[in-house]
């Protein structure tokens, strides 16, 4: 059998269930996912020459990492042409692009300093999300940023946010997309604090000072993420869960962002996503891997990440989760941690789209718990991947088996030469 008439047979076992393949892969073809750009260069930069910090670590030193932003860019490139879907651009402040001689600190930046980006985004009919980055800087004063008990770093910290909320219009503007902004710190104590409330307080002043900045609501979307914790910053984190999500919940427009790694290792998105979607409107996350802790693994199409596209998925709100990869592992060839890591979540959102939720919902409502679990085992090894690979042609991207030989060949011809 062909790819074709293996297709054929397994649209008619979904069909049999109730579920429509053909127009789950239409609807699938415009959700807009988020490709973040520091999986390309270890979460570099273009800004400053220091190492990384804010808790957050890169392992590994894989041959030909991105240098400069036309590596970097054609890194991309290389990543989207083996993507199917709706791709969307996300950066992070320290990417801006300075003309030759140029320089301008976090505080002072400026839309024209992502020009380039615009550009790049526009071409390729993407949107652009956007990260003020408040870490790997000489102003992050012992350890902390926007909650700074130092006024003067406070400051510098929140004119950074209020720039970038200026930029983060300005992608909205160009691109006709929403952008959604999101703040994240990784300001936090490695020993056990005295104070936990006051860093906490000017945090939320911070923040509140930061989007007191005008912006139109309908196309900046502004986020708080939150963390358990970070390497040297083990025993307190200023932006935890309970922080986050109260702040959105009491500032309007503001969202919460959940990013999967930055849990207690025994407590899942997954269950969260329905829990936050019954009181916001909107959400946002950040997908990842940990393995044991936030270690950013490239994400997999594993059991958690199945659940939460089901997660959004059957409570119909896909067009409620603002979603973006957030991973960077150096050890392994970087253009195909991307292109693993946007496929992967590609399939658990199509996985999630193939399952027949209305009948699933009334076994579970009519307690027929019995035949719930016979039924969700027994979807499990449903055709689902001749699905995929027709959803993969139907995109115009080599399916799965054929892809990596350009990868390959993009190592060999590109990154072994730099
Ligand atoms: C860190 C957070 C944060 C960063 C990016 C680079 O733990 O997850 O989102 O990964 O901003
Ligand atoms: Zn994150």
């Amino acid at each position: 059998m062909n790819q074709k008439e293996r297709y054929e047979d397994a649209k008619k076992m979904y069909a049999a269930l109730g579920v429509d393949t053909d127009a789950v892969i239409e609807a699938l073809k415009k959700v807009p996912v988020a490709l973040h750009c520091w999986q390309g260069d270890d979460v570099t930069g273009f800004d400053h020459d220091g190492p990384l910090t804010g808790g957050i670590q890169t392992t590994g030193d894989y041959p030909g990492k991105a240098k400069t932003p036309q590596e970097l860019m054609l890194d991309m490139d290389k990543a989207l042409s083996l993507m199917p879907g709706t791709k969307k651009l996300n950066l992070h402040a320290s990417y801006a692009i300075f003309e030759e001689g140029e320089f301008a600190d976090r505080d002072k930046l400026e839309p024209k300093h992502f020009a380039k980006w615009v550009e790049f985004a526009k071409e390729r009919n993407m949107g652009i999300d956007f990260n003020p980055t408040f870490f790997s800087h000489d102003k992050v004063k012992d350890g902390l940023t926007l909650s700074s008990p130092d006024e003067e770093t406070r400051k510098f910290w929140i004119e950074h946010g209020k720039a970038c909320v200026r930029i983060s219009q300005y992608f909205a503007n160009e691109t006709g997309i929403p952008c959604v902004m999101n703040i994240w710190t990784g300001d936090g104590y490695k020993d056990i604090p005295a104070d936990r409330m006051g860093p906490r307080l000017r945090y939320k002043d911070s923040i509140e000072q930061i989007l007191s900045e005008p912006y139109d609501r309908k196309m900046v979307k502004p986020c708080v993420e939150s963390k358990v914790f970070g390497i040297g910053v083990e025993s307190y984190t200023v932006g935890s869960a309970e922080f986050t999500l109260s702040y959105a919940a009491t500032h309007e427009g503001c969202l919460p962002l959940m990013d999967n790694g930055h849990y207690h290792p025994t407590e899942v998105v997954s269950d969260k996503i329905p829990a936050l979607l019954c009181f916001y409107p909107e959400i946002a996350l950040h997908i990842t891997r940990p393995v044991r802790w936030d270690s950013d693994h490239v994400v997999l199409f594993d059991d958690e990440t199945k659940e939460m596209a089901k997660e959004i998925v059957r409570n119909d709100a896909l067009g409620r989760v603002f979603m973006a990869l957030d991973y960077f592992d150096a050890s392994i060839n970087r253009v195909s941690a991307w292109v693993v890591g946007f496929r992967s979540w590609q399939k658990a959102l199509l996985n999630a789209m193939c399952m027949p939720y209305g009948t699933m919902k009334q076994l579970q409502d009519e307690n027929r718990m019995t035949e719930l679990m016979v039924m969700q085992e027994e979807i499990k090894t449903y055709p689902f991947g001749d699905v995929w690979n027709e959803y993969c042609e139907r995109c115009g991207v080599l399916a799965d088996g054929k892809w990596f030989e350009e990868i390959v060949k993009y190592e060999q011809d590109v990154l072994l030469k730099r």
